[in-house]
């Protein structure tokens, strides 16, 4: 084992939840890629902002209010600088991956969609981007179409080409899955999507807290990710768009904030990104959202990658040895979100089991019917690393599983 590239004490301290016993033992916490934990210096951050900033944003009449909308404009130009955004402006706050995929779907699916049109999705897209689709396709009778994943867990890259076309106005695909652990080849899929004249909308909610991303070089029209997967607060997202495209596209909800004028004949809109930021913002999830991508970047995104693909191999090799244990997705081009099925234990059974150990895992469809269906399982269960999980950890996790192996053959 190489030394790790950076002190993993000293980043599992800045976690205060992980010094914690549950159920009397100390936390094994491996349901990162449902919600990361989060660091101090985000916890700190956003008590700072209610106890010293805290007021209304882009109203101005006061200091407060005048703090409040720096910092969250703060927040927005870290978000940009972060992922090489040209502008601030690209930057739309959202609740999260979710209500950014809505915004694209009632937003530009509801100018540019119609009757006869094709949207692009695949088989393992999370629900976040498929029923959104869904409910657009219902109502604009478009047709949704799915690319195949292979049974090693790729997207099959070959169905992909072929089923473009000119009817095809956009491709949406997940940059990580949340179930396979797999990373797409996101910036070939957008290419090939524009070849043919679509629209290609990427799901970051699994890449964005493992990569490092640039905007520019992806060359997808839209990016969505959630802060509560990366260090930072729950109901604060992001929606990336190139300007000139959001430009184009029609208000999602209606309200404050998103006004240039308002007349009792109708209305005009705010300049982007405001006019898809209708009422009073999460000001504070902002703040805490920019301070998590602060202390990432202190880190050092390689640096975690480095970390987590060193950990990710033992955590490979470590199952791999459990009998009766199955891992879904590749062995390569991946992250440590690892689903597995164990002998006949159903994975709820599991998940009980390793709780009762402090280990927590996810355990279910984690809103991947589709792709449940497609590997022929009802249920995983999931374990998911992050830059504070350790070997130590995968090694109890394998304790454990082994335990609950024997408790299921001994009942069997
Ligand atoms: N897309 C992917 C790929 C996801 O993994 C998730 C959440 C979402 C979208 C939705 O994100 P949200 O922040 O808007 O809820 N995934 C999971 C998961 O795997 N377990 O819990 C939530």
């Amino acid at each position: 084992m190489v030394a790790p590239p950076y002190d993993i004490e000293a980043v599992r301290r800045d976690f205060p939840i992980l010094e914690q016993k549950v159920n009397g033992q100390a936390l094994v916490y491996l349901d990162s890629a449902a919600s990361s934990q989060r660091p101090r210096a985000v916890i700190d951050a956003v008590r700072r902002h209610y106890e010293t900033s805290h007021a209304n944003v882009h109203r101005g009449a006061h200091e407060l209010s005048v703090r409040a909308t720096e910092a969250y404009e703060d927040a927005r130009a870290c978000v940009a600088a972060h992922i090489g955004a040209e502008d601030a402006a690209e930057i739309v706050f959202v609740r999260g991956t979710t209500e950014a995929i809505n915004l694209v779907a009632g937003s530009l699916g509801k100018a540019h969609i119609g009757p006869g049109d094709e949207i692009l999705l695949t088989k393992m897209e999370h629900h976040s981007n498929l029923v959104p689709w869904q409910l657009l396709a219902e109502r604009t009778g478009a047709t949704l179409r799915f690319v195949d994943v292979s049974p090693e867990g790729r997207l099959v890259l070959d169905d992909y080409a072929r089923m473009l076309s000119e009817r095809t106005r956009l491709v949406g695909v997940t940059h990580i899955s949340n179930s396979l652990g797999v990373i797409n080849p996101v910036r070939e899929i957008a290419a090939l999507a524009h070849e043919a004249g679509a629209f290609c909308l990427v799901d970051g909610a699994q890449a964005a807290p493992h990569l490092a991303l640039d905007m520019g070089a992806l060359g997808c029209d839209f990016y969505a990710f959630s802060g509560h997967k990366m260090c930072g607060p729950t109901g604060i997202g992001v929606l990336w768009a190139r300007r000139a495209i959001l430009e184009e596209m029609p208000p999602y909800q209606g309200g404050g904030e998103m006004i240039a004028s308002v007349t009792l004949a109708g209305s005009t809109w705010a300049a982007v990104p405001h006019k898809f930021e209708a009422g009073t913002p999460n000001i504070a999830g902002a703040v805490g959202l920019g301070a998590a991508i602060r202390y990432l970047n202190a880190i050092g995104l390689d640096a975690i990658r480095r970390y987590e693909t060193e950990l990710l191999g033992y955590a490979l090799e470590r199952l791999g040895e459990i009998e009766g244990l199955r891992i879904y997705g590749p062995t390569d081009e991946r992250v440590g979100v690892l689903s597995f099925t164990y002998l006949d234990v159903h994975a709820h059974d599991l998940a009980t089991i390793l709780d009762q150990r402090g280990i927590a895992i996810r355990a279910g469809h984690h809103c991947n019917q589709p792709l449940m269906e497609h590997l022929g399982v009802d249920a995983t269960a999931r374990a998911s690393l992050y830059l504070y999980s350790t070997f130590q950890e995968v090694d109890a996790l394998c304790e454990a599983l082994h335990l609950a192996g024997e408790i299921f053959c001994r009942s069997a």
